[in-house]
């Protein structure tokens, strides 16, 4: 069915349907959205959940008191709505103070405070049942060369990421962090700028069990990669524990279109590849309405992020089911690609003159890959014409 149900756990950042639609050519061009009416509106729209920033929900500088109440407010919207909140996030970003990063400022009492920040947010996330914590360097960069020393940067990006989760384990918790890679804006480069940067780096952390990542569809294209081949590696290392679903047409700044807009053919192959993966995490779109839209337009195009995602699903499964492309899968050879290379063993391949000594290089080379066929095979699943 296309109705979108919490079963399909399709969730939302407050930030995504409350952005104002400020540029850094032009004013908002929408009036604040109260969240309280995002989790009713999400809600009703069948979405399973909704994530924040501390700042989205707690304005920043905010007293006790005031902090207090919108914790209770925004509960009590939970509450009435069934909505969950699966993951949380810091703002690193906004404030000028964070204007040469967070847990990688030059300056050593800023990361102090960011570090501060995020584990006074890491507890709200917990309270309200977190499971997966987001972290997005967003000004971890720089500029020009000497501004920073990478291998120092990254040094202290460990040293962060190491205390953090030092203490999500003396508290308890059953939170997980999840990193999230982009090349570049709002720095001209950002440290760990794309999901392989990302995967190397939690090798060295000292709880690596306790990171993934959390690719957003237009950060890989922005630096001309292929996204679900991104995703594809994060799961083969067991490390997808979140993921940004929208749109983006090429090598260009963040545009964050609804899921579906941009690169359609990468969405397809993004959805065939969670829905057959078994991914069982949320479905959460990071995405901007326009500034060109008012309010009506913020909710066709969140309504249209699902129902998209609903969409490819059903033409995905269309594609696995037609015996036509089973036949054209077989012709393609994928069948061959899941047979070990040499399940006879290193000897066996050695004394195997057909391997080498009589294999026919020029004869092989010859065989057509029959690549095309199924291609369109594809292309025409997703236009709809079979
Ligand atoms: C920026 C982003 C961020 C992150 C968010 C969650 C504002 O390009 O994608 O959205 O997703 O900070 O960590
Ligand atoms: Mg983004
Ligand atoms: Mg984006
Ligand atoms: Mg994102």
């Amino acid at each position: 069915s296309l109705v979108p149900t919490p079963a399909h756990k399709f969730t939302f950042g407050l930030w995504t349907v409350g952005w104002q639609g400020r540029d850094p050519f032009g004013d908002a061009t929408r009036p604040a959205l109260d969240p309280v009416e995002s989790v009713r509106r999400l809600a009703e729209l069948g979405a399973y959940g909704v994530t924040f920033h501390d700042d989205d929900l707690i304005p920043f500088g905010a007293s006790d008191a005031e902090r207090e109440a919108a914790v209770k407010r925004f509960r009590a919207a939970l509450d009435a709505s069934g909505l969950r909140v699966p993951m949380a996030t810091t703002n690193l970003f906004t404030h000028p103070v964070f204007k040469d990063g967070a847990f990688t400022a030059n300056d050593r009492d800023v990361r102090r405070y960011a570090l501060r920040k995020t584990i006074r947010n890491i507890d709200l996330a917990a309270e309200l049942g977190a499971s997966v914590y987001v972290a997005w360097g967003g000004r971890e960069g720089a500029e020009s060369g000497a501004a920073k020393d990478v291998r120092t940067a990254l040094d202290r990006l460990k040293e962060a990421f190491d205390l953090l989760a030092e203490y999500v384990e003396q508290q308890g918790y059953d939170l997980r962090f999840a990193i999230e890679p982009k090349p570049n804006e709002p720095r001209g480069d950002i440290l760990l700028p794309t999901v392989g940067h990302a995967l190397a780096f939690i090798n060295e952390l000292q709880r690596p069990e306790r990171f993934g990542v959390n690719p957003e569809v237009g950060h890989e294209q922005m630096a001309g990669l292929n996204f679900p081949h991104g995703i594809a590696q994060a799961l083969w290392h067991g490390k997808l524990f979140h993921i940004d679903l929208n749109g983006q047409s090429g090598i260009k700044y963040d545009q964050d279109l609804r899921f579906g807009a941009g690169d359609l053919r990468q969405a397809f192959w993004l959805v065939d590849l969670l829905e057959s993966a078994g991914y069982d995490g949320p479905r959460h779109f990071d995405f901007k309405p326009p500034r060109t839209e008012d309010f009506g337009g913020v909710w066709a195009s969140a309504a249209a992020c699902m129902r998209n995602y609903l969409l490819l699903a059903e033409r995905s499964r269309a594609f696995r089911a037609d015996p036509e492309v089973v036949a054209a899968l077989a012709a393609a050879r994928l069948p061959e690609l899941a047979r070990p290379t040499a399940e006879d063993g290193l000897a066996a391949l050695l004394a195997d003159r057909r391997a080498f000594e009589e294999f026919d290089a020029d004869a092989a080379a010859a065989r057509g890959m029959a690549f095309e066929a199924l291609d369109q095979l594809a292309l025409e699943h997703l236009l709809g014409a079979r």
